[in-house]
């Protein structure tokens, strides 16, 4: 019998075979104008990273001058914490390494590197690393793959690599990995899709991927792709257009994307748009926001979309940001 897996049908809707790119600038653009919907409301707790997913989005669609650069700046300084060099997800908030990777991503979008004191948002994050080389993520203590991540593209893009114990950090990743190729969050932990982005883009940055099974991974990998064309993040579980930014830049990074079906999953990608609002969602028909439409456009980018500017596999930054800063994480060649 054959198996059934979940998954969903794609609508036959014209509009939403092409890229609708002034709606989409619309949507980001607009997103929190009127700052007294539900939506921004409870989200306030992660705003840095929001302002992150909706500069990228804007950057990649050519529409970055949308914004205004003092405002953004403003709100970007008023979570910057000068005594410890961290920064938080709103003012008053407390600081996180999460925020202080999205906070870094942005001012290098904007070029405006000097806005924080580098040494103090590097000794931040250097005191995270733990005595096993992982990271927690702040002073509560939560150790996961997720903030090794956070670290290592932080410090590549403050240029400070060298200043934590990259060894220790690999050796901790590397046991968070599976037998089956992938990685989870923490030793002994379920393989992942968004985890294995984090394990590795962080072997990436530090040049360590030889560690990685590239056959094993790129096979579990592409095995997340569902019939309607989208991927999920592990088995038995349903398309998720932001597995079209985890899944395909790991593919990508170890130099299998040719191993998923482009065109069906571009497809997938398109059938979630909103063509009133703009704006991309998790799956057909459900309501947009500015996380999945951030990781549907940078999907669309690493499937070539010449609409779009070419997207980092590893930062999720327009590749020219990381040129002008000469950072070139390792990719795998045949
Ligand atoms: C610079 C892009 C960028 C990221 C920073 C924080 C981080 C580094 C990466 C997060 C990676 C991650 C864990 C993504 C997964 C997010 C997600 C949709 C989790 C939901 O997991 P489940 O188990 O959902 O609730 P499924 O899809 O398995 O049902």
């Amino acid at each position: 019998m054959a198996v059934q897996r979940k998954d969903v049908e794609l609508p036959d809707v014209e509009a939403r075979r092409v890229l609708l790119k002034d709606k989409h600038t619309e949507f980001i653009a607009n997103y929190g104008k009127s700052n007294n919907e539900f939506e921004y409301g409870v989200t306030e707790y992660l705003r840095m990273s929001g302002v992150y997913w909706g500069l990228t989005a804007l950057s990649l669609l050519h529409e970055l001058d949308r914004m205004n650069r003092d405002d953004v700046i403003a709100f970007v300084r008023s979570c910057y914490d000068d005594k410890t060099g961290s920064f938080s997800a709103a003012p008053n908030h407390d600081p996180h390494l999460l925020y202080t990777l999205s906070a870094v991503q942005i001012l290098v979008l904007y070029d405006a590197m000097d806005e924080c004191d580098k040494e103090k948002v590097v000794e931040y994050v250097v005191g995270l690393q733990q005595p096993d080389g992982s990271f927690i993520g702040d002073k509560w203590g939560e150790v996961d793959t997720r903030f090794s991540f956070c670290a290592l593209a932080t410090l590549s893009l403050l240029g400070k690599l060298d200043a934590i114990r990259i060894e220790d950090a690999v050796k901790f990743i590397l046991s968070c990995m599976n037998f089956d190729g992938g990685f989870g969050s923490m030793p002994g932990s379920e393989s992942h899709a968004g985890q294995i982005y984090c394990c590795v883009g962080a072997l990436s940055i530090v040049r360590r991927l030889h560690h990685v099974n590239a056959d094993m991974l790129g096979w579990w990998l592409a095995e997340r792709q569902l019939p309607s064309g989208g991927l999920n993040g592990r088995p038995e579980k349903l398309p998720d257009v932001c597995y079209s930014w985890w899944v395909l830049s790991s593919l990508k990074i170890i130099n299998r994307l040719h191993w998923i079906d482009k065109d069906k999953l571009g497809a997938f990608i398109l059938a979630c748009q909103d063509e009133e609002t703009g704006g991309i969602s998790d799956r057909p028909g459900d309501m947009v926001d500015p996380f999945h439409t951030l990781f549907g456009v940078a999907g669309l980018s690493l499937l070539g979309n010449k609409d779009l500017k070419p997207v980092n596999p590893v930062f999720c930054m327009p590749e020219e940001s990381l040129e002008k800063l000469k950072i070139k994480p390792q990719l795998l060649t045949e």
